[in-house]
């Protein structure tokens, strides 16, 4: 049984590494990675190496209205060529504007043959806002607004994505007064879509989100945003690299002081960690590993996939603390030097389960011991 689980996902990896020409454990790394990102249980990194080995690619038709393209660069700009590869492998990009060698009609018409083709079976993926005020004349693309060619291309799909905050919930253009009236993609349209937001997106939340709609036949599990759940579940601050220095007090206070320096927790310099959901601080950004991402590079976390959080809250404002209490009062970063209360040496004595006697003897190794008694010999 195990043999032929371990010979049928070999094989499986081998002829993907061969139609791409990657390496084969490298595959095998990225299966059993998208397994773990997803939360699936061992053994679905063979269910997806069979399903990326099928190669049945669901059609793709991506629309491009008030954004900076950066979704679609996160995507490409991988360190290695195996996420771009796999990308255009576990897809076919039927139509994407920047992308596609096609221009003028023949993109339009490149698009309408894949809608035609494709009919009720392709995934529409959507970068950028929709501006909807003036009748939502400040977009078009091919002589089509925006919200028409949305419409258009929704009716017809079998799953709408969101992909990036501009499309999740307006994102930076919809910043206040926004005089488009740049909207997400599901207030357009006036049902729940799939959101993926982030500006840009992490391209591993798209890739995975693809690989288990070609694994398992449907869209993961989402939460009353839209967003998956195995992505947007948790906010960054639980599973942040400086999450000790939140804890122990210690914090950056200014952009290059002694805190800031050592890597200290962000939080005083607006860190937005604390109020946003996303995987930032776990699987990371460029394909180079979980430490880059915003807050490792030391700049703090400014929301960019929350809705009233990113691009609306100011980004040195510090954070509203979801799911926590926080202390009453920090320790300083520089612990004094000195006196030492039998009250609070007592409490350190306690906590190593030593007794009372001993508390005075800690209290001395502290620092000087006004408060306390001078043992007496043998105590
Ligand atoms: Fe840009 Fe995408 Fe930001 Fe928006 O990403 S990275 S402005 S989320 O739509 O291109
Ligand atoms: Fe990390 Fe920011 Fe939380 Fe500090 S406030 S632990 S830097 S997420
Ligand atoms: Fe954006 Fe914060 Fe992640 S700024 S990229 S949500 S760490």
């Amino acid at each position: 049984m195990i043999e032929t689980y371990i010979d049928e996902t070999t094989e499986a990896a081998a002829t993907v590494a061969g139609r791409l020409r990657i390496d084969r454990r490298e595959f095998l790394q990225f299966c059993a990675a998208t397994a773990a990102t997803l939360g699936l249980p061992t053994g679905a990194e063979a269910a997806i190496a069979k399903a990326v080995e099928k190669a049945q690619r669901p059609s793709v038709i991506w629309l491009h209205f008030q954004e900076c393209t950066g979704c679609s660069e996160s995507l490409l700009r991988a360190e290695h060529p195996t996420l771009e590869k796999l990308i255009l492998d576990v897809i076919s990009l039927d139509y994407h504007e920047t992308l596609m060698a096609a221009a003028g009609h023949q993109a339009e018409a490149a698009r309408k043959s894949a809608m035609k083709a494709n009919k009720g079976k392709y995934i529409l993926v959507v970068e950028g806002a929709i501006p909807v005020a003036q009748d939502g004349i400040f977009c078009k693309i091919g002589g089509h607004k925006a919200i028409d060619m949305l419409k258009e291309c929704a009716a017809d799909a079998a799953a709408v994505i969101a992909m990036g905050s501009c499309a999740s919930w307006g994102g930076m253009p919809s910043t206040d007064p926004n005089p488009t009236g740049s909207s997400g993609v599901a207030d357009v349209l006036g049902k729940p879509v799939v959101t993926i937001p982030g500006c840009p997106p992490n391209p591993y939340n798209f890739l995975a989100t693809a690989v288990h709609f070609l694994t398992f036949g449907k869209l993961p599990e989402i939460d009353q945003l839209g967003r998956p759940k195995f992505a947007y579940g948790r906010i960054i601050h639980e599973h942040c690299e400086r999450r000790a220095h939140f804890d122990a007090g210690r914090f950056a206070l200014e952009f290059g002081d002694e805190g800031h320096r050592k890597g200290y927790c962000l939080y005083k310099l607006g860190c937005k960690g604390p109020e946003t959901y996303a995987n930032c601080s776990t699987i990371g950004f460029g394909d180079v590993g979980e430490s880059n991402w915003p807050v490792a590079c030391g700049h703090p976390c400014i929301g960019c996939s929350e809705k009233g959080v990113g691009f609306t809250k100011p980004i040195h404002m510090t954070a509203q603390l979801k799911g926590m209490s926080p202390p009453a009062s920090y320790p300083g970063v520089v612990e004094q030097q000195g006196k030492t209360s039998f009250a609070s040496a007592a409490a350190l004595a306690a906590i190593a389960g030593a007794a009372a006697g001993g508390a005075a003897m800690l209290a001395k190794n502290l620092g000087k011991q006004d408060d306390v008694p001078a043992p007496k010999k043998g105590e």
